[in-house]
């Protein structure tokens, strides 16, 4: 008996290290490194400020591109697709959001291989820390979710105010607007219920007992219905009705001019871009399971009339920096960016040239996000993105993508 105690307070202990250890992270390593690595790649993700008090504002910038590797079962980002932030809790309201200017307040599709521009305006409800990140909401598929950054917010909640001006000029304050109404709905409807059901407790035989007589009756039961009975049900029925007809025309005396919920769809248009001279092949990707080591292997052609050369890996929102090239310091203590973990063979691409570079991408982050998984996936294809910088500090991305083969030894 004392074993079985024991064991069972183990048991305890360690689940509650679990669920605590648990509850700082929200979900970014539990996705699967392919749909991480394969859907959406976030750049440049930044917060105007890092530590706001209620009532102040923040803006989460930064560009993303949709893979062109994205997964064939897994629903395409150019169906539906919805902009948001992803934080614990109603803690921040969004007052504005943007991809490429287009206001956001709607759904929309974002075409594979694009880049875009986005940004969402916060304003701080509720005292905090909060690890929050850019998301993209996709029909079918879920939350792909960007980078995260820590902001702090300072202040009372109470202090907290969000008043929105309606059409007709009314100034509401939308934390507590209609819900009056509300609460006056759901207690009338809930004690109606309640009459109702009372009213038939008080009949003898009830429940079971009841069951078994109308079972016995067969035919007759009907009869156990009293005249009374009858009554009861025509109040009940004109009372409920009555509401219903009386409460919708006293709504709309109140509210003459009423819109409905919105649901249509915004085209967002591409922005014009400099044209990338920089394209990539891909020839092989292998992941080095003892060494955490990332080798790809690709042709580079240079089609502009610069040398370029690679500062950056990103796979799953995880960053590699060639330090010899571009100096990346992490934003918080959680950034995902190791500052010099990209190893580059080959050096720079001459202007007009074609050549294969090896890089090696080697850090403890792809066992430590769990990216490791990505050797027990049935379809084994990966995706990221290269940074090739000119000398004079251009940027051109590419995109990789292909079969990878893991190696055990
Ligand atoms: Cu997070």
């Amino acid at each position: 008996m004392k074993r079985i105690i024991a064991m069972c307070i183990a048991l305890f202990a360690l689940m509650g290290a679990f669920i605590s250890s648990s509850a700082f992270a929200h979900g970014e390593r539990a996705q699967m490194p392919q749909l991480r690595m394969r859907t959406v790649h976030w750049m440049d993700v930044q917060v105007s400020t890092t530590k706001l008090a209620v009532n102040e504002l923040v803006m989460v910038k930064g560009q993303f591109m949709p893979s062109e590797y994205w997964p064939h079962h897994v629903n395409s980002i150019e169906g539906t697709a919805f902009l948001n932030i992803g934080v614990p809790g109603p803690s921040f309201v969004r007052l504005d959001s943007r991809v490429n200017g287009t206001p956001m307040i709607r759904s929309t599709s974002f075409n594979k291989g694009e880049l875009y521009d986005f940004e969402v305006k916060l304003k701080a409800r509720k005292p905090g820390r909060y690890h929050v990140h850019p998301v993209i909401n996709v029909e079918g598929t879920g939350p792909i979710i960007g980078p995260g950054i820590w902001v702090e917010v300072t202040g009372n909640a109470a202090d907290f105010e969000n008043n929105a001006t309606t059409l007709l000029g009314k100034v509401i304050d939308m934390e507590t607007y209609g819900f009056d109404n509300v609460k006056f709905w759901s207690i009338l409807w809930f004690a109606v219920g309640l009459a109702w059901f009372a009213y038939w407790l008080t009949k003898c035989p009830i429940i079971v007992p009841r069951f078994k007589r109308a079972q016995e009756l067969g035919a007759d039961a009907d009869k156990m219905i009293t005249p009374i009975d009858r009554v009861m049900a025509a109040v009940f029925l004109l009372l409920t009705l009555s509401l219903i007809g009386g409460s919708y025309l006293h709504a709309q005396d109140q509210y003459p001019i009423t819109t409905p919920l919105q649901t249509g769809r915004v085209e967002v248009p591409s922005l014009e871009r400099e044209p990338n001279p920089v394209s990539i092949k891909l020839i092989e990707a292998r992941y080095r399971i003892p060494g955490r080591s990332f080798r790809l292997e690709i042709e580079v052609t240079n089609r502009g009339n610069e040398p370029v050369s690679i500062g950056e890996f990103d796979a799953g929102s995880l960053r590699f920096i060639n330090s010899a090239v571009r100096k990346v310091k992490p934003l918080d203590e959680s950034d995902l960016v190791a500052p010099d973990a990209l190893r580059v063979e080959g050096g720079p691409v001459a202007a007009g040239e074609t050549k294969r570079v090896v890089l090696y991408a080697d850090d403890a982050m792809w066992e430590t996000e769990r990216m490791t998984t990505m050797i027990a996936s049935p379809d084994a294809v990966v995706a990221g993105m290269l940074f090739f910088y000119t000398d004079r500090g251009q940027r051109y991305l590419a995109e990789f993508g292909g079969p990878m083969i893991p190696v055990f030894r």
